[in-house]
């Protein structure tokens, strides 16, 4: 067990974390920079290695798009190309520490579908069954498109959720979006906790 020194939550056995799309693509200044999205960074570290020395299970998502993916501009999607598989925008961000035995879900890697949860299309129900997850701390980019979804999976497959408020930042289309989806999740039973 142990206390996360940003949040005062207990974690242990049962827990784990998962960390969203913190890849360059998302990153200010990337294809897709979510305003602020670097200032996570600390956090997420901190996290890694408080879990990581917890040996509980890490997982990052990325988003892992073919070239022309339907969600982009030129397919008639909303988004500018952003996180094609191999490409550098899809690297997570250098200043991330990637523990090598970390887990690493790629979504949203069919041409024809778009994909924010990390639980959509990559078996991540069952991964998390099998190591006895009944916990997930979520962090991230963007609180209120992949954040938002993978949060909402979870609660429906009946995991708890924590969200770090410091940890997720929005891109906010609209300007309060990434404050709606906080709202929508802590309705649905979300823990939303801001760092102490
Ligand atoms: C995301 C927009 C498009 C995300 C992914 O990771 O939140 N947002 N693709
Ligand atoms: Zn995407």
């Amino acid at each position: 067990m142990g206390t996360l020194e940003s949040s005062r939550v207990e974690v242990g056995p049962g827990d784990a974390l998962l960390i969203v799309d913190v890849q360059n693509d998302f990153m200010p200044g990337g294809a897709l920079g979510v305003t602020d999205g670097d200032e996570i960074v600390p956090l997420v570290n901190h996290l890694v290695r408080q879990f990581h020395a917890l040996r509980l299970p890490i997982i990052f998502s990325r988003d892992w798009h073919p070239e022309a993916h339907c969600s982009f501009v030129e397919q008639g999607g909303p988004w500018p190309p952003h996180c094609v598989q191999g490409s550098s925008g899809a690297q997570f961000c250098p200043a991330v520490h990637v523990p090598e035995d970390a887990i690493v879900v790629s979504k949203a890697t069919d041409v024809e579908e778009e994909a924010y949860s990390a639980f959509q299309g990559t078996g991540l129900d069952v991964l998390l069954d099998q190591k006895g997850v009944s916990r997930l701390l979520i962090v991230g980019l963007a609180t209120d498109y992949c954040v938002l979804a993978s949060a909402r999976d979870a609660l429906e497959r009946g995991l708890e959720i924590v969200v770090l408020e410091e940890g997720v930042r929005a891109v906010n289309v609209r300007p309060d979006d990434g404050q709606r989806a906080l709202q929508e999740l802590r309705k649905s039973g979300a823990q939303i906790l801001r760092a102490a």
